[in-house]
């Protein structure tokens, strides 16, 4: 082997204990590492959320002058991208360090010219591409990957993105750690998580949104497993929440019905949470599977109240749809959680606010709202880019002449605080116990005998962003912007 012992690295360090993201594990980084098996003699995954002595860099570099022979880091997110790029630079010259992920992809060159110890830049899925770095296959004949030769950027061509099935699924045996969720380093409920992918890609073309784009601009074609090989993931997981990571598991419905039935077949006993499109609702027979099978929550793109701007996000379904789907969905006992955007193109204050309202209306139990990102391959770039009065900064932020970037946090602010009462937080714990039955009653014991560690860990994060005050005054006194 030309290498015996290969660190595969997840760099995020995750301070705000209840985020979502300390739920899930790396999924891309351990599709890599379960890849890399064969071509290495030893493998160390390490997701930094949850180690507590390697994330001290001295102890990080220690272990990896003892032991490691490369170094893989994944970089997927936006977050903690300036953090992350100091630690790699200040990684050992003379060990390789192989990156990869969505976000280094997207910041290829400035990734080589901030992190000097960066050798290679794996771009887009790099289940293959690893293997054949690990094998030593001369870099020239690597496709998807840039690195770095007598001091230049070469950036080989991309590689052709493969069917899904036949990928190995994440090798759990790998984690040091389970997933759950915690408060101050306090576990809660006793709930652990993980995620599955079933299928890669989307073929929907909605404007805004780059998920099934891999940064190279590639579209990813749809494609999926055969329920079969997702069953028997299933049947290897312990956790007992688990998260469909497919941008719309409900793509082809026939294929989500047969997940269902083999799902109830089997007598998998498991909490699932998948993200999907409306369209869901056209299926009743479809939703009475899912509550059968265990699916206890959706996310759902709604994106807009407002039929013109679903229009220019080509979302595919305008307003009344969207009414109508949800009076198919509240009869269901499932979570829904929407996904909104603001701060679209030509959208005015009071349109942006109108959606805590609308949101309420159609019965939505939470809200997701994100302001517009036009990220370097969004397919409305040409059009953000001739908007009048419109601007994009070099980190996909959008904004407007009427609308900066601090107003539109502040309308961001506001619709959360409209929609986000206190009656609302109690909709949402009794939807959770009794309605979908998400909790069971020792979970719902255990979380109100942390309760009072969830309000201060709350009301520390306010006060150290500095917004203790105006949280409260939304939320007892008046939510005005
Ligand atoms: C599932 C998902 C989630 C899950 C997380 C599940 C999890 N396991 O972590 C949930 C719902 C929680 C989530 C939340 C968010 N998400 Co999200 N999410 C996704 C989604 C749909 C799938 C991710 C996935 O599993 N992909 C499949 C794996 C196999 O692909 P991959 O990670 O890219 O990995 C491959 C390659 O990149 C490469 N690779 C990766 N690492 C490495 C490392 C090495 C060494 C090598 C060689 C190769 C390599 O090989 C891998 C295998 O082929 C993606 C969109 C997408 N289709 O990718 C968005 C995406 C990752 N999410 C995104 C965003 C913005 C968010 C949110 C910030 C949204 C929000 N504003 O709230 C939140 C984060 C919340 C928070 N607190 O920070 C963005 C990230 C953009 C960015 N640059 O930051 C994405 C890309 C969607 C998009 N285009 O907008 N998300
Ligand atoms: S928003 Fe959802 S449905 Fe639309 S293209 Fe993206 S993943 Fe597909």
């Amino acid at each position: 082997m030309k290498y015996k012992h290969a660190l595969f690295l997840n760099p995020y360090i995750e301070n705000h204990a209840t985020s979502v993201m300390k739920l899930f594990p790396p999924t891309g980084l351990e599709y890599v590492a379960t890849s890399a098996k064969s071509c290495v003699d030893k493998i160390t995954l390490l997701d930094f959320r949850y180690e507590k002595e390697l994330t001290n860099p001295v102890n990080l570099f220690e272990f990896i002058k003892r032991e490691i022979d490369i170094i893989c880091v994944t970089i997927g997110w936006d977050r903690q991208f300036k953090e992350i790029c100091g630690l790699l630079s200040c990684m050992p010259e003379d060990i390789p360090l192989v990156v990869g992920g969505y976000k280094a992809t997207e910041m290829t060159e400035e990734l080589f010219k901030t992190c000097p110890p960066i050798k290679i830049i794996v771009r887009g899925e790099g289940e293959e591409t690893i293997q054949e770095i690990l094998k030593g296959v001369p870099l020239k004949n690597i496709l998807g990957i840039s690195y770095r030769e007598n001091g230049t950027i070469i950036h080989n061509a991309n590689r052709s993105l493969r069917d899904v099935e036949g990928i190995p699924a994440p090798d759990r045996a790998l984690r040091n750690n389970e997933y759950r969720l915690s408060v101050n380093g306090i576990n809660i409920m006793d709930l652990t998580f993980d995620s599955v992918l079933s299928a890669r890609g989307c073929p929907y073309n909605c404007k805004f949104c780059t998920f099934n784009l891999n940064p190279l601009g590639q579209k990813r074609t749809y494609s999926a497993r055969s329920v079969d090989s997702v069953i028997e993931e299933l049947k290897t997981i312990s956790a007992k929440v688990i998260l469909f990571s497919d941008d719309n598991l409900f793509t082809d419905m026939k294929r989500a019905e047969e997940l269902c039935d083999k799902i109830i077949e089997n007598k998998i006993k498991k909490r699932f949470v998948a993200q999907a499109r409306l369209e869901i609702s056209k299926r009743p027979q479809l939703l009475e599977k899912m509550v059968k099978a265990g699916f206890k929550a959706l996310l759902l793109g709604v994106e807009s109240p407002h039929d013109r701007i679903l229009a220019q996000l080509d979302k595919g379904f305008n307003s009344a749809t969207i009414r109508n789907a949800f009076k198919v969905l509240t009869k269901y006992p499932i979570y829904y959680s929407g996904y909104f955007i603001y701060g679209n193109i030509g959208e005015t204050k009071e349109e942006m606010l109108y959606i805590a309202q609308f949101a309420k209306e159609i019965g939505v139990d939470s809200i997701a709202c994100n302001k517009l990102r036009i990220e370097k391959f969004s397919p409305l770039r040409s059009l953000a880019q001739n908007s009048p009065g419109y601007h994009i900064t070099d980190r996909g932020e959008f904004y407007s002449d009427m609308y900066d970037y601090p107003a539109l946090k502040k309308i961001g602010r506001t619709i959360k605080f409209s929609f986000y009462t206190p009656s609302r937080y109690l909709k949402i714990l009794w939807k959770n116990i009794f309605v979908t039955k998400f909790f069971t009653f020792s979970e719902v014991l255990s979380l109100s005998i942390v309760i009072p560690r969830l309000l201060y860990a709350t009301i520390s994060r306010e006060i150290k962003k500095g917004r203790l005050a105006d949280s409260l005054k939304r939320t007892f006194i008046s939510n005005n912007a």
